[in-house]
């Protein structure tokens, strides 16, 4: 579907449309204050990247304001507090890696999981937007990459001392990611968008960025499946 005939068939001012955007506006809201903090508690982790980690920093700081624009745009107001909830155990994991200094762990929760995770979603969302809210979500989707990127070089470069802390953590993670899309399954379809896609973009680009870090084919199909 083009984003004309999108912008024909949806109602982005209808109640069902609003009430599911209040979810999802407080969740890409939430996810980017969080992408925040991760990224500047991993300068603090890893003090010889301390500059470009607070650089992305920055910029996730910036979408979450891009974001918080689209909603005052429909005039909806984000729900939060699901939000924090949507995100509560995936930011667990990361927080308690953080505190054991786990390095690889929190870049894979991070910079290979979530930043997978939004792209795939904003890519999907992107067709289906509003005039504003496409606009600004294909200027975040931009910068998105360079944050997978990042954590693509840090663990090539670290693969064969991370790698099964690497394969740990995706154990760990994965099935709750699946969990987390069949929470919003039913809002993201009120937006126009599908899971299957979304699931599709994100084992596709997640399967390749762990190839480019090191692991085998078995291996990957093992990892990208873990919980589905
Ligand atoms: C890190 O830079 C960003 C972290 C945000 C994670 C967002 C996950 C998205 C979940 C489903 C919402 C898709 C709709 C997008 C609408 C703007
Ligand atoms: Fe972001
Ligand atoms: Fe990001």
């Amino acid at each position: 579907m083009t984003n004309l005939q999108a912008s024909q068939t949806i109602d982005f001012h209808s109640d069902p449309y609003r009430d599911a955007y209040q979810r999802i506006n407080g969740i890409v809201i939430e996810g980017e204050q969080q992408a925040y903090e991760n990224f500047v508690q991993l300068s603090e982790l890893l003090p010889e990247h301390q500059k470009e980690l607070l650089r992305l920093a920055k910029m996730e700081a910036g979408h979450r304001k891009s974001f918080e624009a689209c909603g005052r745009n429909l005039d909806v107001i984000p729900d939060l507090e699901f939000a924090r909830q949507f995100f509560a155990d995936l930011h667990q994991v990361f927080q308690a890696a953080a505190d054991a200094k786990q390095v690889a762990t929190c870049l894979v929760v991070q910079a290979l999981v979530i930043e997978c995770f939004a792209i795939a979603a904003y890519n999907e969302y992107l067709p289906v937007a509003d005039d504003f809210a496409q606009k600004v979500t294909a200027l975040v989707v931009k910068d998105e990459y360079s944050h997978l990127n990042f954590g693509e070089i840090w663990l090539k470069q670290s693969f064969e001392q991370v790698k099964d802390e690497i394969k740990r953590a995706n154990q760990q993670v994965l099935p709750i990611v699946w969990k987390m899309l069949k929470r919003v399954e039913a809002d993201m379809q009120t937006l126009g968008m599908v899971k299957m896609a979304v699931i599709d973009d994100f084992i596709g680009r997640y399967s390749e960025t762990l190839s480019q870090i090191g692991f085998s084919t078995p291996e990957i199909l093992r990892m990208s499946l873990a919980g589905l």
